[in-house]
């Protein structure tokens, strides 16, 4: 699938500009096992990066002119990179824009390109593709014209085009587990210090596997930054009583459960659901690490509810599908994953019943949605790359 998705991506650029693209680069979606919605509130999370990807035919010129072909949506941007670049009413652009303006105002020297792009990410189903097509353009640049940026500046501009260009004030993962997947290795960020390991993906006699509720996660914008003020709103009366807490890392359920009545309903729950999945996070790589992948699932399936309940970023088609795994033995941890309000499940399915699984998953999502679910039996994959021609 890979291959085909490069080799189409370049005929293309050749079809179009009559010459073979100078450079191919690989730029992977996401998943995450566990911790959401806790890289911006000083949390732990448990990405990486898998094997869908936006592939990137290019070639540069010696002008400033530069050309965008987004040959999923057959649609073209034309720009000068003489102008400063402002955000447009498309949001494809926009993230693309938004990594090279930045680059622009660093002082970095940029040439003109035609870059044509291709994506095998399915859009709007909380697989990232967002944080693909901007480490990509940035990982790209790098390369390209000497920029000499490190893979952790990449994932940064990655994720301010993502607050400055395109209006979502979202944490750091998705573009991390972009730019440092490694292949079979989840990574272990520490959101705070971006300090990272990579632990063994290894799920021994079950398989991730992805339910795609085809419930494009549009209230994403407006609901994920109502999230981020309700939790610093949340995270500033808590600090007023308890001065000694510095971020929702050294704050205990204790304290939460203390100042239900100052913090409301809404806010309370929220800082509830933080609390306890930044220590998810701590309990489920230990699991994995001791190989109890059960104990994993459990966790998994936990953090769902969580996200539906207390944090309510989840929605009722992939309420559905969380509870429905409830009928399958062979479905030992499901959850939403990613921003919410639509988009993919993910779940741990024991490998000797995924074809069976995923026939029943797909008759039981048809009889309650008529929505023809999709599911992905993902591998976990290396991050952006140069794919040499
Ligand atoms: C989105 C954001 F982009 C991430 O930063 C993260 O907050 C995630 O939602 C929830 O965990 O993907």
């Amino acid at each position: 699938m890979k291959k085909k998705l490069i080799q189409n991506t370049s005929e293309h650029f050749e079809k179009l500009f009559q010459k073979k693209p100078e450079h191919i680069f690989l730029s992977p979606g996401r998943i995450n096992i566990i911790g959401e919605h806790v890289d911006y509130n000083d949390g732990f999370v448990l990405p990486a990066a898998i094997n869908k990807y936006i592939c990137f035919a290019i070639s540069k010129n010696e002008n400033s002119e530069c050309a965008l072909v987004a040959k999923d949506l057959n649609e073209v941007y034309q720009f000068d990179l003489k102008d400063t670049l402002q955000p447009i009413d498309k949001m494809w652009v926009n993230y693309i824009l938004g990594v090279l303006q930045q680059l622009k105002e660093k002082g970095l020297k940029l040439n003109g390109f035609t870059i044509v792009f291709s994506s095998t990410i399915p859009m709007g189903a909380g697989l990232s593709s967002s944080a693909a097509l901007e480490c990509g353009i940035a990982y790209a640049m790098n390369n390209m014209f000497d920029l000499n940026l490190s893979k952790e500046e990449i994932a940064l501009i990655g994720q301010k085009a993502e607050h400055t260009f395109a209006g979502v004030n979202c944490g750091i993962m998705d573009q991390f587990a972009s730019v440092f997947g490694k292949k079979n290795k989840v990574i272990k960020l520490d959101c705070t210090t971006l300090a990272y390991e990579y632990h063994k993906a290894n799920f021994k006699e079950y398989q991730l596997v992805l339910f795609d509720s085809c419930v494009k996660h549009t209230h994403l914008t407006s609901g994920y930054n109502d999230r981020r003020n309700e939790v610093e709103q949340g995270l500033a009366i808590i600090k007023a009583t308890y001065p000694e807490v510095t971020s929702f890392r050294n704050c205990t359920e204790k304290m939460v459960l203390s100042l239900k009545d100052k913090l409301g309903e809404i806010i309370f729950n929220r800082c509830l659901f933080v609390v306890h999945e930044i220590e998810r996070v701590e309990l489920a790589v230990k699991a994995l690490s001791e190989g109890n992948i059960e104990q994993l699932g459990n966790l998994m399936t936990k953090t769902h509810y969580g996200l539906s309940e207390l944090y309510e970023v989840s929605c009722p088609e992939m309420d559905f599908l969380v509870q429905e795994t409830n009928n399958f033995s062979a479905i030992i941890g499901a959850r939403m994953m990613g921003g919410g309000f639509g988009g993919c499940t993910i779940n741990l399915v024991k490998k000797d019943n995924v074809n069976a699984v995923i026939e029943k998953m797909t008759q039981a999502y048809k009889t309650k949605y008529n929505i023809e679910l999709k599911s992905y039996k993902i591998k976990i994959a290396k991050g952006t790359t140069e794919y040499a021609i």
